[in-house]
């Protein structure tokens, strides 16, 4: 099989999302790792060309680009003989996709905030925007904390998308202190975290 090739970034939570199924299918010495800089508003020539939204992941296969995250997660867990990270039928199934919506859907309001309060010029930030979208942040997190049996158990691509977007706001949201009123989902975390497929991705320092 010829390599695939991932468009990623270090700080990308998405991205991050398919380097850790790839090690956990053991998929990733398949993968060359292209690292790239992307920004809603300076587009990234080479990203346009696999992605016509302009973002990150991109995986190159076969002469195709794949996108988004879930996208490329289920492709590749189509790709190997392991245990499956997206279970075939079931509950089960459906409870994977389900935490992966919730920790894309908070992924989702913490780019737009992050966006919002980093890149946006000051004298035009909205802070009735940033609420809105923390209030989502806090929402998932919320219900996390309330099901955080549904966490328990070997990983799935599920859980993967909730330790990813729990690492993101750790590295941008450090000041949120998420964990004060979720004892559950921050033990769930603290383990989670020990997976060699989450320590070989943690977002930099900075
Ligand atoms: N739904 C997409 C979201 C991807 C996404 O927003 N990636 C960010 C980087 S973390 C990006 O490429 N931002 C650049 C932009 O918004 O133009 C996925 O799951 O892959």
């Amino acid at each position: 099989m010829a390599k695939m090739k991932l468009y990623y970034s270090p700080g990308s939570p998405y991205a991050r999302k398919v380097r850790a199924m790839a090690i956990e299918t053991g998929l990733d010495k398949k993968i060359d790792m292209v690292n790239v800089a992307v920004s809603p508003v300076a587009a990234n020539a080479d990203v346009d060309k696999h992605n016509p939204i302009g973002k990150i992941p991109a995986l190159s296969v076969k002469g195709m680009d794949l996108f988004d995250s879930p996208v490329i997660c289920e492709y590749l867990d189509n790709q190997h003989k392991r245990r499956k990270l997206l279970p075939r039928k079931g509950r089960e199934r459906w409870v994977a996709l389900r935490l992966q919506a919730m920790g894309d859907g908070l992924l989702d309001a913490a780019l737009l905030a992050r966006y919002e309060g980093f890149l946006r010029p000051e004298d035009r930030r909205w802070p009735d925007w940033t609420k809105g979208q923390m209030k989502k942040i806090d929402g998932v997190l919320d219900q996390l904390e309330a099901e955080a049996k549904s966490l328990k158990g070997k990983p799935t691509l599920g859980t993967v998308t909730i330790g990813c977007a729990l690492g993101y706001l750790d590295f941008r949201f450090g000041s949120h202190d998420w964990r004060a009123k979720r004892p559950k989902l921050a033990k769930w975390f603290t383990t989670f975290s020990k997976l060699p497929s989450m320590k070989a991705t943690v977002p930099p320092s900075s």
